[in-house]
C-alpha cells in the first residue's frame, strides 16, 4: 500500500462460511483490516480461516456475535468503525425443518434489516453488501435471468432472501445508504459445506479413492444449476462495493450441469467410470470396472417444488464490473475431490 493511502476497515459477517472466508483472504490482500462475527470465537467452524491460513493473520480479528442484538451490532459499528460491511451470514441450506424456521428468518431475513439500521444510525456513509440468492427468483417464466426478472421464491429462504434484498433497496432510496445486492447463483469450492450437493459427492468419491467401499445416496440427479466457483464470486463482490454507484448484480456462470453431470465429474476425478441403470427410484451409478454399485437414489434428499431451471445473465457484471466467471466446472469439481482426497489422507 503507498504511503498516505488509509488502510480501509471491512466487517464480514459469516466470516466462518465458504464466502466470508474467501472474502476475508481476498480483502486481507488487499491491505485490508478485516473484522468477522462468528458466532463463537473458537471450534471446529474456524477450519476454513484455518486451512486459507488466515486464522492468525495480524490484520483478522474475529469479534464473537450474531446478528440478532441490535445493541450489539450499533456497538461494534461504533467501535470498529467499518468502511464496508458484507453481510454473508445466513442459514444457507435451503431445505429448512420446522424446528429452524424462526432462526432461519432472523439470521437470513431480519439480520440484513438490523444491519441497515445499526448502519443509519450511526454512520449512513458505511457501505453494506447484501448476499442475495438466485432462489429469489424462484419460479421463472424466463431464461436466461438478470436483474430485471420479476421475483417468485419457491421456499422460505427464497423468502427472505427476497424481504432482506428489499430492505437493501429501501435503505438506499430511502436513506442514501451505498448498499449493493449480489444475486448469486450457486458458488462452489473445497470450503463448501458437506450438506450442499457438490462437496457432498466430492467427499464421497475422494473417500472412495481412498479404498473406502461407501455408497453415495443422492435426491434428484436431473436437477439442474448454474455452478460457479466461489473465489471469483467474491472478486465481483468486492468490485460492487468499489463502484461510483450502489446496484444490484446478478452473479452466474451462465451454464448449468444436472446432478448427474457433477457425479460423472467427480468419478472423472477419481480415474472411475460410472454407468448409470435403472430409473427414477431404481437408478443405481455402478463403477464400470468392479461392477460395485456406487451411487444411488434416495427420495428422502428430493426436494418439493424444485425449479426447472434457473440459469443467470451475469451481463451488466460483465459491463459495468469487467467480470466474468471462467472456472469451468471439471476444474471446480477436480479441485474439490483433490482437497477432499488430501483431508482424508491426512487425518488418517
Ligand atoms: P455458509 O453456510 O458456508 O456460511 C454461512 C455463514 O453464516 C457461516 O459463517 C455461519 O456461521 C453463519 N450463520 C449461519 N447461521 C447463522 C445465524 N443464525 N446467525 C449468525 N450467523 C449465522 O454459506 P456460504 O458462504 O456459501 O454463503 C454465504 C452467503 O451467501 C449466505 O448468506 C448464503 O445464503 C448466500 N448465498 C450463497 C450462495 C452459494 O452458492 N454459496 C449462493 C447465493 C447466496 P457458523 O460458522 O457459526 O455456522
Ligand atoms: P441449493 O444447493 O439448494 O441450490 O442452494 P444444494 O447443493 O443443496 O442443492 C443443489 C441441487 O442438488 C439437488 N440434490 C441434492 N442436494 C443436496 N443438498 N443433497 C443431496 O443429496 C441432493 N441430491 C440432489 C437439490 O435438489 C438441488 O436441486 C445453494 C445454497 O448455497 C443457497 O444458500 C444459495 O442461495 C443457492 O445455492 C443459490
Amino acid at each position: 500500500m503507498s504511503l498516505g493511502m488509509q488502510m480501509k476497515i471491512a466487517l464480514v459477517t459469516g466470516i466462518t462460511g465458504q464466502d466470508g472466508t474467501y472474502l476475508a483472504r481476498l480483502l486481507l490482500g488487499k491491505g485490508y483490516s478485516v473484522y468477522g462475527t462468528p458466532r463463537s470465537a473458537e471450534g471446529p467452524h474456524l477450519w476454513r480461516l484455518r486451512e486459507l491460513d488466515i486464522l492468525e493473520h495480524p490484520r483478522l480479528h474475529l469479534v464473537p456475535g450474531g446478528l440478532d442484538d441490535m445493541e450489539l451490532l450499533r456497538r461494534l459499528l461504533r467501535e470498529i468503525s467499518p468502511d464496508e460491511v458484507y453481510n454473508f451470514a445466513a442459514t444457507s441450506f435451503v431445505p429448512v425443518t420446522p424446528g429452524q424456521l424462526e432462526t432461519m428468518t432472523s439470521a437470513t431475513g431480519v439480520g440484513p434489516l438490523r444491519l441497515l439500521e445499526a448502519i443509519r444510525e450511526t454512520n449512513p456513509g458505511i457501505k453494506f453488501f447484501q448476499a442475495g440468492s438466485s432462489e429469489m427468483f424462484g419460479r421463472v417464466d424466463t431464461a436466461p435471468q438478470n436483474e430485471n426478472t420479476p421475483f417468485h421464491p419457491r421456499n422460505p429462504y427464497g423468502a427472505a432472501k427476497l424481504y432482506a434484498y428489499w430492505n437493501t433497496v429501501i435503505y438506499r432510496e430511502t436513506h442514501g445508504i451505498f448498499a449493493c445486492n449480489g444475486i448469486l447463483f450457486n458458488h462452489e469450492s473445497p470450503l463448501r459445506d458437506e450438506l450442499f450437493v457438490t462437496r457432498k459427492i466430492t467427499r464421497a468419491f475422494a473417500a472412495m479413492r481412498c479404498g473406502s467401499d461407501s455408497l453415495l445416496e443422492l435426491g434428484n440427479l436431473d436437477s439442474r444449476r448454474d455452478w460457479g466457483y466461489a473465489p471469483e464470486y467474491m472478486e465481483a463482490v468486492w468490485r460492487m462495493m468499489q463502484g461510483k454507484e450502489p446496484d444490484c448484480y446478478v452473479l452466474a456462470s451462465g451454464r448449468t450441469s444436472s446432478v448427474r453431470d457433477f457425479v460423472e465429474l467427480a468419478a472423472k476425478a477419481v480415474d472411475m467410470e460410472l454407468v448409470w441403470e435403472g430409473i427414477g427410484e431404481k437408478e443405481v451409478g455402478r463403477d464400470n470396472r468392479t461392477g460395485t454399485v456406487r451411487v444411488r437414489v434416495n427420495p428422502a434428499f428430493y426436494r418439493p417444488c424444485e425449479r426447472v431451471e434457473l440459469v443467470g445473465d451475469a451481463g451488466k457484471a460483465g459491463r459495468l464490473l469487467d467480470w466474468k466467471a471462467s472456472t469451468p466446472l471439471e476444474d471446480i469439481c477436480r479441485n474439490m475431490v483433490e482437497m477432499d482426497f488430501n483431508r482424508l489422507q491426512k487425518s488418517a
